[in-house]
Order: C-alpha cells, then structure tokens, then sequence
C-alpha cells in the first residue's frame, strides 16, 4: 500500500494513478493506492465490479489507445464509513496522502488563501472529531498519528492552484491551530507539503466514452476515464524520509522549487481556458476545440498569451514560452477530446484569481497590456449574470453562486452588475477593482449588447 489518495475523480485516474503504475513497472517499489471519495459512492460502485481496475482511453486526432490501470487496492467512501478512512490514513504503512479535491475542496478564502472558519464543512470539523472535508480528515489522521507516536505521513496535492502544497499546509495548520495549538506545530514540523505542477486535459467520463471503450476492447467499463496523450508533472522532492514511488522513472520532473512551473501552467493552460470557457460558452460553442478552431477566438487566444500573458512570467528551466504556447493551442484544438466548456466554466470564483486576475493586475502595475485578460473577467461577469449571447440562460455552478445571485439581485444595467460583482470579497478583496471598473462596464456593456464574438473583435484591433 503506501498512498491514500482523498479524492478519486477522473484526473487522478488518469494522471497520478498512471504516473504511479509507470514508476512501479520502470522502476519496482510497492506502492498500492487507496482511494477514498469523500461525498458520493458513485465512483466505488463503478470499480468494485471489476476489482479496482478501470480502462483509460487516450484520445488523440491520430490514433487512440486504451490501457488498463490497477494500482487502486480499494476505495473507500468516507460519509459511509469515516472511521475506516482515518484508521487507512492513521496506519504506519500510509506514507503518502495525496489528494485531487478540485480548488474548493481545500476550504479557503480565495482571495486570502487562508481557512475559511464560515465554510458548513468546517465549521463540522471544529464541532465534531468525525470529519467532512479534506483538511478536516488530514488533520485528525495526523492528530491520530501524533497521539500514537508514529511519524506525519507527506502531503501530496495535485490540484490546480499556485503553490497548492503550502495552501495544503495552510488549511491542515489554520484548522489545527483552532483545534488545538500544539498539533498545529507538531504538523508543522514533522509533515511535507510538496507542491506540484499537474497536467493532463481529462474530461468527465461521458456515455460517448464508455461506448468507445466498449467498441475497442469489448469490456464493459463504467469507470473508465478518458484524456489527451499529454502529460505532466513537475514535483518538488520533499518527502519524509523521501519515501514516494520513483516518479522520475514514470517522466516526472523533480525539483526543488516547482512555482514558475506552476504559474507557467496556471495562468498560460488553466488560465486561456478559463478565458475561453466563458467567452466561448456565450458564443454558443460547446467544447473547447469548436472554440479554438473558430478563427476569431483562435485569434484571440495567441493574443492572449503572447501579449499579455508570457511578458508577466518567468521562464521556467529548460522552457520556451512561446513553444509551450504553441503546444497547448494544439493540445486545445485536439477534436478527439470533447472538453465542455460548461465544465471548465464550473467553479469560476475559486478559479479567477491564480488564472486571470493576478496577471491582469501585475500587467495593470507594469504598464503591460491587459484587455484579453479584462475580457476575460467581464466574460465570467455576463456569464454569471446568466444567459448566453442566444438569450438562453445558463446553469451556473460555484460554491459562491448564492452570493452572486443576491448581489446580482436588481442590478439591471452593466454597471450595477460590475459594481455588484466586485464586491464580492470572497474574490476580489485586496485587488484594486476600482481601477478597472469603467472598463470592465464597458466591456460588460459590449458583450450584452453585440455579443462576445463582436466583443472580442473590438479588443484584437488593440
Ligand atoms: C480545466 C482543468 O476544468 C478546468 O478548469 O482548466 O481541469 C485543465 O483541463 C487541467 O488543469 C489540465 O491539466
């Protein structure tokens, strides 16, 4: 055994669990996973069936692969059964607790980046020793730990955010620290937090890709994921007693510091999507490749990073910036992978500020072009708002989609709906909005009125 992973969506089964099976064929090593989902038993009830094991089907416009992985040992649903999910996560043999929880998942404030005490989830954790969310559980395994005299095991989060080990830290400490002060430090001192640079474009599941699945190799998979041939994963090595599988083996990149990787990815991949997911979405296209196949948003989006999004990083090691631009425009156009833009559109409030915001206000500081990256924010704003360029209205889905909606509540015009969105703290607090904001009214104007087509051919004549 050796890593309990909290979380068992689609991404880590087609990203970490394959980088671990990788590690252990190169290069050996007993590193068995038990996954654990931490709301729903839809996942387990698919992979009990067949043993753990499930199909990953590459996607590609040339050619398409399947392959089947079996590194899970079991998988365990922690509502069910919290106690059996704290005694894995407790047991001496656990070395690694990684973790895909999606940026909400970790329960901070996005725009401090620290605990958020309001949150239902956590709120719970400090009321009862059975926990809910994942730095609940991560805190009372520990406490386990500590109280039974074993070592802290590492922390190892692939989820999309800047620096995401030491917001795991944060969450796990902040919630400590309220519970009680010296487990705090003992976490502190004795756990790793690693960070990491995640890639891999992996699409929910959909019936289209079970059938394919189904048509290549006859089995009949319900928890079969699908992804692009792509991958990568830029870790820092900072394990206790550097106990991890040989991810190096598997093509990983180890490191000592991960954070131009990360930004590279975050605010170039995550943050072009983004920007696409609510522009295109208005435009009526459904998926991330119509998107970027569409001439004017194919424009838009070189733009994007060549003109404002490149001049505000740092190239990494051994990195082109503008190959890496290069690259992802093809990965993106990839037509074999129906990647929805309502999808990627999901949970904007936790997605704004490491993706789009920070870049904009640096190049605002700089003197840099930003009207891509305004566009982009005023894309999220109309789109919030709740209907596309079709008048059809839209589905919004975000942790903060009650604040929205009472903000938004009477805001009729572009300006109130800027001025109302702004003031939203939980995203933009400690971002000087007011700079912007006649801008971004404008820009909210145009996309109501002519649509975010006609929006977009304004700001690429700039
Ligand atoms: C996407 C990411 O859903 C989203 O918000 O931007 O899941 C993206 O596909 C991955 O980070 C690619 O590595």
């Amino acid at each position: 055994m050796g890593i309990v992973h909290l979380g068992l969506g689609a991404f880590f089964r087609a990203h970490g669990a394959v980088y671990i099976a990788d590690a252990m064929e190169a290069s050996g090593g007993d590193w068995g996973v038990v996954g654990v989902s931490l709301k729903s038993p839809n996942t387990r009830d698919k992979l009990k069936p067949q043993g753990w094991a499930y199909t990953a089907l590459e996607l590609a416009d040339s050619a398409c692969k399947t392959r089947v992985i079996q590194v899970l040992q079991d998988v365990l649903v922690a509502p069910e059964n919290p106690t059996a999910v704290l005694a894995v996560m407790a047991a001496p043999s656990t070395k690694i607790v990684s973790l895909t929880v999606t940026e909400k998942g970790y329960c901070l404030n996005p725009a401090t980046g620290r605990i958020n005490f309001d949150h239902p989830d956590i709120e719970a954790d400090l009321k009862s020793s059975t926990p809910v969310s994942a730095p609940g559980y991560l805190m009372r395994a520990l406490q386990m730990r500590k109280e039974a005299g074993l070592p802290a095991f590492s922390i190892l989060s692939l989820d999309n955010l800047p620096e995401n080990g030491q917001l795991a830290k944060l969450a796990v400490c902040d919630l400590a620290r309220a519970v009680d002060p010296s487990l705090a430090d003992w976490i502190e001192s004795h756990a790793r937090f690693p960070s990491t640079m995640v890639d891999r474009i992996v699409p929910a599941t959909t019936e289209d890709v079970i059938e394919q699945v189904r048509d290549m190799t006859g089995l009949d998979d319900q928890a079969a994921v699908q992804h692009e041939p792509f991958r990568q994963w830029v870790i820092q090595d900072d394990f206790m007693d550097n106990n991890r599988p040989d991810f190096a083996a598997a093509g990983a990149l180890l490191v000592n510091d991960v954070q131009l990787f990360e930004l590279m990815k975050l605010r170039m991949l995550n943050g072009a999507h983004s920007a696409l997911a609510y522009l295109g979405y208005l435009a009526g296209h459904k998926t991330i490749s119509d998107t970027v196949h569409d001439p004017v948003f194919g424009a838009f989006i070189d733009d994007f990073w060549v003109k404002e999004v490149i001049p505000a990083l740092k190239t990494p090691p051994s990195t082109d910036l503008n190959d890496y631009a290069g690259h992802l425009k093809k990965r993106f156009e990839n037509t074999a992978i129906q990647h929805q833009t309502w999808q990627i559109a999901m949970d904007g409030s936790q997605k704004l500020p490491q993706r789009i915001l920070n870049t904009l206000f640096e190049n605002l500081a700089a003197g840099r072009p930003y009207d891509r990256l305004l566009l982009a924010l005023a894309g999220w704003m109309q789109y919030v708002s709740g209907w596309d360029d079709s008048g059809a209205a839209i589905d919004v889905r975000d942790p903060l989609s009650k604040a929205i909606a009472n903000c938004l509540a009477g805001a009729n015009t572009a300006e109130a709906r800027v001025a109302a969105l702004c003031s939203l703290q939980e995203i933009f607090a400690g971002y000087p909005m007011e700079k912007l904001r006649p801008q971004l009214t404008e820009m909210v104007g145009r996309l109501e009125r002519s649509g975010s087509r006609a929006a977009i051919e304004d700001v690429l004549k700039c």
